[in-house]
């Protein structure tokens, strides 16, 4: 192993990146990876892809242009097997037909059921304080076994230059891929898409990530959530679950006793932080910031850390002391400011946006003002970082059980917004937003691939919808209308009342030019 990584790492710092991945293991054959083809033969069929049933064909997979200029990372388009995801090992993939899906279309796709996936069906995801006991610790449980299960996917901490030297010499890779169990799959590819690259002959981190920090935020996790609702689904052998969500506004002090507690996510310790509960006597952690901090380490998911830990009361309020944090969790009033917002996101499409739903959701933009400033830790971000811990690590948050339940509560209100605005995919920026993040960019590293524009859409493409969110996106604790409605510091958008006077044309006009000129102010107003 160790002989493996200190390859690995010749390959990391003079010649080539790592190809770490995780892939169908049975498209880890020689054949399979020297024919860069990935089109298994499902189980009651005789034809790749079950082309004899006609569920789908073994295609070339057309992954978007990755020639045009980013605004952003241009430097590190070729430096990071992210970027041509995932073509590094496959050229040839299944396509399905209908609403056949999966890596060899044997299933169907999210929200289609039956043999033929022709019947459509809409899944609830339940607020998880209003749960039954047994529902509750159904997740629990589930999330247990997941951690048990074996996945059918296999991961490789292998340069890709070296599974290529191997193939090419006609000798068996298997023993590069490693076999890794379903909860660690989740966990390994949340580390994967947010990790930090190299930069060439540098060591210094460049801070890139394919599902934070920019426009493909909401999208990226709304296919992750997807793709471990359906994993915990077929684990639990139970299609009707959903991953019910944490409603962090209902107290702003504690995660609900309700659900931190001993039975379900576990009480923390408050004189070492560690999580103490009936479902973590066993619990351990993989890819966690100690881990990866350095550079020249590669994550390796089979290095596990017993135990999992959060924040305690005590550092809370040190942090607050120190640092001038707010260590509770947002309110109703902050999520419903978020809302308010019709932008979806605006240049520079990352971190540093201002007055947009997006960023402000994510957590970079005040739910005061609306702008961006330094420190300023909002909605999703601001419960990460009040959960601490592993939570409060991006790359390896999903460690932490809590994070599926914080990150479908953060999808509903992703989901109120597409209601409530009911816009398209054509409000998403197709070349200036972050590697990884613009339209037509595939989500990595899942597979199959899908895009963002493919998630840009409401739940119930997707099969699913949740509890006290109506058609037009409102809810029970939704704000009065009061007018008007401010925008903190924010432009208030063009008038769409329809009147013809010329004074509120003109009006209009200076409105849209403002509107145009805010990615500039936010140049000066950044940090
Ligand atoms: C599924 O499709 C096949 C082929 O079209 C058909 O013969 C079969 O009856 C269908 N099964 C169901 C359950 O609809
Ligand atoms: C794989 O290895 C072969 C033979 O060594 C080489 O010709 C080919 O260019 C390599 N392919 C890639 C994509 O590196
Ligand atoms: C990996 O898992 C598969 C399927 O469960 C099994 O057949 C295989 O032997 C395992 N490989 C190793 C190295 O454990
Ligand atoms: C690495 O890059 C940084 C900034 O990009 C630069 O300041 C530093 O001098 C570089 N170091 C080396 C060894 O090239
Ligand atoms: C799932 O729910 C449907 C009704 O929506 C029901 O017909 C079916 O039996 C349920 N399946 C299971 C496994 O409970
Ligand atoms: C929040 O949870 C704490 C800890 O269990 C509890 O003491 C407090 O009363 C709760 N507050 C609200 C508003 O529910
Ligand atoms: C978690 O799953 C393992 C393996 O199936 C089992 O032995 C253990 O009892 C489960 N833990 C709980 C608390 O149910
Ligand atoms: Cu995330």
């Amino acid at each position: 192993m160790s002989c493996r990584i200190i390859t690995c790492l010749v390959f990391f710092v003079f010649i080539f990146p790592c190809a770490e991945g995780q892939f169908p293991r049975v498209c880890t054959s020689l054949t399979s990876l020297k024919n860069k083809k990935c089109c298994p033969i499902p189980k009651g069929f005789s034809a790749p892809c079950g082309n004899d049933g006609n569920r789908g064909t073994c295609q070339e997979l057309i992954i978007r242009d990755w020639t045009f200029k980013y605004s952003h990372y241009q430097t590190f388009q070729k430096k990071d097997d992210r970027h041509d995801w995932p073509h590094a090992l496959y050229h040839k993939t299944c396509k399905c037909n209908s609403n056949f899906a999966g890596y060899d279309c044997s299933k169907c796709e999210f929200g289609y059921y039956g043999k033929n996936c022709t019947q459509k069906k809409t899944l609830t995801r339940k607020n998880f304080l209003t749960l039954s006991a047994e529902e509750k610790d159904r997740y629990m449980r589930y999330i247990n076994m997941s951690r048990y299960y074996i996945s059918d996917y296999v991961v490789t901490l292998t340069p890709y230059e070296e599974i290529n030297e191997t193939v090419m010499a006609n000798r068996d890779p298997t023993a590069f891929f490693h076999n890794i169990s379903n909860y660690d799959l989740f966990v390994w590819m949340h580390y994967y898409a947010a990790r930090d690259t190299i930069k060439p002959h540098n060591m210094t981190r460049a801070d890139i990530d394919f599902a934070h920090d920019g426009q493909g935020f909401p999208t990226w996790h709304r296919l992750y959530m997807l793709a471990w609702e359906r994993t915990l689904q077929e684990i639990g052998n139970d299609e009707n679950f959903t991953v019910p969500y944490w409603d962090w506004t209902g107290n702003k002090t504690h995660c609900d006793p309700a659900i931190c507690s001993e039975e379900l996510l576990g009480v923390t310790n408050q004189a070492d932080g560690t999580v103490n509960g009936k479902y973590f006597d066993n619990w351990y952690v993989i890819c966690t910031s100690e881990q990866t901090y350095s550079l020249t380490k590669i994550c390796d998911p089979t290095n596990k850390e017993p135990g999992l830990k959060r924040r305690t009361e005590k550092e809370k309020k040190d942090k607050v002391r120190n640092e001038g944090y707010t260590m509770t969790f947002p309110t109703t009033e902050e999520v419903n400011f978020a809302l308010r917002f019709e932008s979806f996101d605006l240049p520079p499409y990352g971190k540093e946006s201002s007055c947009n739903f997006r960023n402000i959701l994510e957590g970079y933009a005040s739910t005061k003002t609306g702008y961006r400033f330094q420190n300023v830790h909002t909605l999703h971000n601001q419960v990460h970082i009040v959960l601490g811990g592993v939570m409060g690590d991006v790359p390896s948050a999903s460690n932490d059980p809590i994070f599926p339940l914080h990150h479908s509560f953060v999808d509903r209100i992703y989901e109120k917004w597409l209601r409530k605005f009911n816009k398209d995919a054509s409000v998403l920026s197709s070349y200036d937003a972050p590697i990884g993040h613009n339209k037509d960019d595939v989500i990595v590293p899942l597979y199959p691939v899908y895009t963002h524009q493919q998630m840009f859409k409401k739940s119930f493409e997707f099969g699913y919808d949740y509890e006290d969110v109506d058609g037009n996106g409102k809810s029970s604790d939704d704000e009065k209308k009061v007018e008007p409605i401010s925008l903190g510091d924010c432009p208030v958008p063009c008038s769409k009342k329809s009147s013809k006077s010329s004074a509120v044309h003109a009006g209009m006009r200076l409105c849209g030019l403002l509107m145009s000129l805010l990615p500039i102010w936010q140049l000066f107003l950044g940090d």
